[in-house]
């Protein structure tokens, strides 16, 4: 495996980068998970605008351009002869000296890892997932905005071990307020009555790019999508759940809380969605 790291292919093994890279010393970075389908980047270009909006937001300038970008996106699938993956594209401060301010980094360092990703058990995909609401909450936006694909996901990790502690393999994060967010790493959606709802951005939700293709294939499947306020009862009661994410894709929840979600199965929407979803990754994207 070949790593692009700062200039460079080098081996996985040379892959290394300084003790003094703040996004090692405070998580002062940002990343974006990509995935590849038969040769294709699917929305290659709405990740890089998700890493230029996080960049600007922590006020990290970034040497390259979004051609630039792309091409080495491209260009790290085609070393390693990626033809179906996962792509993690890290921007981290760089090295500097202790201390948390980053004007002791002159230059960010950019990594990108083409690879594979198998998120949950393939049975969880047409069993589905029961999950479990965590303590933890969803940092609010007046904190570290969660719209910002940082390297500090120290939050999402802590709802991720309560959730194993749960015995479940995710969980749902509330905002301060107790509204539902969305989980560790995934988007949340219910189906209840035929209308698709998902928790509105202003919520804690990352602008997921899964999240939104699935809003665009309900949308022009002529399903009503409506981005709300959801709690944990509006869960509970759906007729249908499921998570998605460029890592999970789109995974079915059949149980929260110890709640049965609808019948306990996947239900027809989230079938119809996730077979919409697979015919239009195979169909879209920036090609190798
Ligand atoms: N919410 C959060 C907090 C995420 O990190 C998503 C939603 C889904 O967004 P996309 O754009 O991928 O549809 C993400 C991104 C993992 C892992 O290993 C998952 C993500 C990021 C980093 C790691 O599970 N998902």
């Amino acid at each position: 495996m070949k790593i692009y790291l700062d200039g460079q292919f080098v081996d996985k093994e040379d892959a290394k980068i300084s003790v003094f890279d703040h996004g090692l010393l405070y998580g002062d970075g940002i990343f974006e998970g990509i995935r590849v389908y038969k040769n294709c980047v699917y929305r290659l270009d709405e990740h890089l605008e998700r890493l230029e909006y996080s960049a600007k937001a922590i006020l990290l300038t970034m040497p390259w351009s979004r051609e630039e970008l792309s091409e080495l996106v491209c260009e790290s699938c085609r070393v390693n002869g990626l033809s179906d993956g996962y792509i993690r594209l890290i921007v981290t401060r760089g090295a500097g000296s202790l201390g948390l301010s980053p004007n002791s980094c002159p230059k960010p360092s950019l990594i990108i890892i083409a690879d594979k990703i198998a998120l949950y058990p393939p049975e969880c995909y047409t069993d589905g997932l029961s999950i479990v609401t965590v303590p933890t909450r969803r940092t609010g936006p007046a904190a570290l905005n969660p719209g910002v694909k940082s390297l500090n996901y120290l939050n999402n990790i802590m709802a991720k071990i309560e959730a194993a502690q749960a015995g479940a393999l995710e969980a749902i994060m509330l905002n301060d307020l107790g509204f539902v967010a969305e989980c560790t790493g995934d988007n949340l959606f219910i189906v209840h009555k035929g209308v698709i709802f998902t928790p509105d951005a202003s919520n804690g939700a990352l602008r997921g790019i899964t999240r939104q293709a699935v809003i665009d294939l309900a949308t022009s499947q002529g399903l009503e999508v409506r981005e709300v306020n959801l709690t944990r009862y509006e869960i509970w009661n759906a007729d249908e759940c499921f998570l998605t994410g460029t890592a999970a894709e789109l995974i079915p929840v059949v149980g929260l809380d110890s709640r049965t979600i609808g019948n306990g199965s996947p239900g027809a929407v989230t079938k119809k969605l996730h077979a919409a979803f697979h015919e239009e990754v195979s169909t879209h994207g920036t090609m190798l």
